[in-house]
């Protein structure tokens, strides 16, 4: 029993590999492919789902590179035209609720990001399936592991292909509405080109004051990283969430 929970799949303590993995990834490819962008080029759905899972499987679930996902990136990498980008950093459900109303594009409405959102995965050594009992966590377990690997990567390349005026929504109801910690911290903002301009919209739960602004300090440490890389910022708060829905 002690060899078993401590070796066996049952170890990490995340939750396991969404079920039916396989399965949804090939289903969202057919789709995304098919219904939502069919003017993009034709996408080998099958190769993309194959090289989605040899990324990671039969590998330690603990031990996961940049590299692992460069064949799956490569066939779909995740670009979007140019001034169309929207980041989110606490506010997923309100960036792409605007995204959608403005025609502008999340990285969860690139191939990539529409096929892995909100599922889990990893692997196991010696076996060819994922792990359905548990993966491990980015805290208690440890950080390289494949889900937080992959959004990092994918959120680096969405960056680097940003071109003129990009937005970020943050979220005014934090204390702190820039996270340096966050993947808008500390892969997305670093990794932004010279002359991009960047539109950080601050935008608080309806009903309540917000709790940061533009002259907060985490807003400074953001235009500081930006200033370092030669990034334009722009910043707009005090915005409610139906103010900056309905906002044209
Ligand atoms: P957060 P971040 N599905 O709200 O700035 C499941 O603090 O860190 O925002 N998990 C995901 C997804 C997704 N679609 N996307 C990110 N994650 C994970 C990519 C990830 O570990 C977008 F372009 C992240 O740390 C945004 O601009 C956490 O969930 C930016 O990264 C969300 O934490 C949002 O990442």
């Amino acid at each position: 029993i002690y060899k078993w929970h401590y070796s066996g799949l049952n170890r990490w303590h995340g939750a396991g590999s969404t079920a039916d993995f396989q399965k949804i990834i090939q289903e969202r490819c057919d789709t995304y492919t098919q219904t939502i962008r069919p003017g993009s080029r034709s996408r080998n759905c099958q190769a993309i789902r194959q090289a989605f899972m040899s990324a990671f499987i039969s590998k330690d679930p603990c031990k996961a590179t940049k590299e692992d996902y460069n064949s799956l990136i490569n066939l779909a990498p995740p670009t979007v035209p140019c001034g169309q980008q929207v980041f989110w950093s606490k506010t997923k459900e309100l960036a792409h609720e605007y995204a959608k109303r403005r025609r502008l594009m999340t990285l969860e409405d690139t191939l990539l990001g529409y096929l892995a959102d909100g599922l889990r995965w990893c692997g196991e050594p010696g076996s060819s399936d994922l792990n359905i009992w548990s993966c491990p966590d980015w805290r208690k377990d440890c950080r390289t592991n494949y889900l937080s690997v992959f959004w990092e990567v994918l959120s680096e390349r969405f960056a680097e292909s940003a071109c003129n005026t990009v937005r970020v929504v943050l979220n005014g109801s934090l204390e702190n509405a820039f996270d340096s910690m966050s993947i808008f911290g500390r892969v997305e903002a670093p990794n932004l080109r010279p002359q991009v301009e960047l539109e950080a919209w601050l935008v608080h739960d309806t009903g309540k004051p917000p709790s940061d602004s533009c002259s907060g300090s985490s807003i400074r440490k953001l235009k500081s990283i930006l200033d370092g890389r030669n990034v334009k910022f722009r910043c707009m708060d005090n915005l409610s969430r139906d103010q900056f829905l309905q906002r044209s």
